[in-house]
């Protein structure tokens, strides 16, 4: 009997929501089944589908010791429906409902805003999937292989859990949201993937650690406002995603640092002070400092589309309906309402930035993204202890928030990575002393020659300092079957 902490495994789709015990959704799932599993053959990891993968499942709900490793042929992977265990007496944390029991059932009055935010959610997984498909080809070490895969079958699972909610909980909608999901395709010119960031490629794996980092950032403060929510399923599901989530954040961290580490300490052998002397950095092949920092201004610059606008009704809605909360609002001391509160809105108006108090419950897309640069800034304080330590003069930054955007506020104009504005001839100008160019990207793709050998790694990235699952320096994450 499933105890919600417990997970079965006795039927195709392993879950910790009693499945066995809802022939409709369990049906329902297991005709969608099939379609998961052409399109992960069709836009999987290309060319790694046979290979053995040391990779983590899911046994369990408990954050003490939900997940173990073997080795896994990525298709025969247990996607699972797992729910973090359900909270006797939840209420409604915030919002007009505050304090009423959390639904168990979705309310009518919100199920198309509902369905909207599951369906987004749920399509930006297989897209990071489809956007990170050729990268096995190229991967430094089987360590980051390794990493690569288990990001992209925990995104799957991710998607799973979305279609779960679409299924149970919403009807002949749900099932042709469902149908979309693994319909649309990232990049695609007439069916592309629902966001932005998710349509761009990510062609490197300086491109990826970068993706893993902030963008998946970017999922850590969704899923953790839509973890607040009080339609308690969506709130258990997104609460146990999380628990996954960290380590593709790590992947990103650790994957920029390491990239760092490696330039600076082939800069130091070579004598090399001036970071800005690329050609003679590049001549040792490694990445510079000023390309790093270009491809943080590209990937953080598109991530801060996927907050959607500063001031937005949606925002509002969701939030005063109960629905979408703000990061860590369980643990915000005020009254949860923000009917009267205000909130500074930074503006573009007439050529000038202006900060302006807005109503707060029409900001709280910005205020989340606010939360997320905060979190961004730690990594990036990481990454410059490295390069200090190493005695070279250089800090890498985050650009201005005007920098690049496509969406909100600042989405009509240009500007400098300072948020200097510039007119279009300017930027045309400059773009490409900013943003990745196309000698960049010939000279990162020249890296990316795959190393394959058991402990072994890519000469323009440094060894991680521990292995997964504490394994040793030589230990063959994937046992590569072509
Ligand atoms: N691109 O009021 P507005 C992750 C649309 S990442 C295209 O400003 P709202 C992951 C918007 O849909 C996290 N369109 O926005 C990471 C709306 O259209 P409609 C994913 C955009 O609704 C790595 C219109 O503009 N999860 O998990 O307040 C690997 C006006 O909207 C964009 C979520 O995002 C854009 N960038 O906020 C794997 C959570 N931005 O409805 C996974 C769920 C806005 O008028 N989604 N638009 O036709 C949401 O909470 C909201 O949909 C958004 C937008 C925050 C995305």
């Amino acid at each position: 009997m499933p105890d919600g902490i417990n997970i079965d495994y006795d039927g195709l789709i392993p879950n910790n929501v009693d499945l066995a015990g809802d022939a409709r959704v369990r049906k329902a799932l297991e005709t969608w089944h099939p379609g998961y599993i052409d399109w992960w053959k069709d836009m999987g990891p290309e060319g790694f589908q046979e290979s053995l993968v040391y990779l983590r499942t899911a046994i369990g709900v408990d954050p003490k010791g939900w997940a173990k490793f073997d080795y896994v042929k990525m298709p025969d992977y247990k996607w699972g429906i797992l729910l973090a265990p359900k909270v006797e007496g939840r209420t409604i944390p915030f919002g007009k409902h505050k304090g009423e029991p959390a639904w168990q059932e979705v309310p009518g009055e919100y199920r198309a805003m509902l369905r909207r935010l599951i369906t987004v959610q749920g399509d930006t997984e297989p897209a990071s999937v489809e956007q990170q498909r050729h990268l096995g080809a190229t991967a430094p070490s089987l360590y980051d292989l390794r990493n690569l895969f288990q990001v992209n079958v925990e995104e799957g699972r991710h998607l799973w859990a979305m279609v779960y909610l679409l299924h149970k909980y919403f009807g002949n909608d749900g099932r042709e949201e469902a149908e979309e999901l693994l319909a649309r395709r990232s990049g695609h010119q007439d069916t592309p993937r629902m966001l932005g960031a998710f349509n761009e490629a990510t062609p490197d794996w300086l491109s990826f650690f970068m993706f893993t980092f902030f963008t998946d950032r970017d999922g850590k403060m969704q899923l953790e406002a839509l973890a607040q929510s009080g339609f308690d399923p969506l709130s258990r599901t997104c609460r146990f995603m999380l628990t996954e989530e960290a380590h593709h954040m790590f992947v990103g961290d650790s994957g920029v640092q390491r990239v760092v580490e490696r330039t600076v300490e082939a800069m130091r052998d070579a004598d090399i002070t001036d970071p800005h002397d690329i050609a003679a950095i590049r001549a040792l092949g490694v990445i510079d400092l000023p390309t790093i920092q270009k491809k943080i201004n590209l990937h953080f610059s598109l991530t801060l589309d996927l907050f959607g606008n500063e001031i937005s009704t949606n925002a509002a809605n969701a939030f005063n309906a109960g629905i979408k909360g703000r990061y860590r609002e369980d643990k915000l001391e005020d009254d949860h309402a923000l009917l009267d509160a205000t909130y500074p809105v930074l503006r573009h108006v007439n050529g000038q930035f202006v900060t302006e108090e807005v109503p707060a419950l029409s900001a709280l897309n910005l205020r989340l993204r606010n939360d997320y640069v905060q979190d961004c800034i730690s990594g990036v304080t990481r990454w410059n202890r490295v390069i200090e330590k190493a005695g070279i003069g250089f800090k890498l930054a985050l650009p201005h928030v005007a920098f690049n955007r496509a969406i909100g506020e600042f989405a009509g104009i240009h500007t400098d990575i300072d948020g200097n504005i510039l007119d279009e001839a300017v930027w045309q100008a400059a773009r490409d002393g900013m943003l990745p160019n196309d000698d960049d990207a010939a000279y990162i793709t020249s890296l990316m020659v795959p190393v394959t050998e058991n402990g072994k790694f890519a000469g323009w990235i440094a060894p991680p300092k521990m292995g997964i699952d504490n394994k040793p320096g030589d230990f063959e994450y994937v046992q590569i079957v072509a």
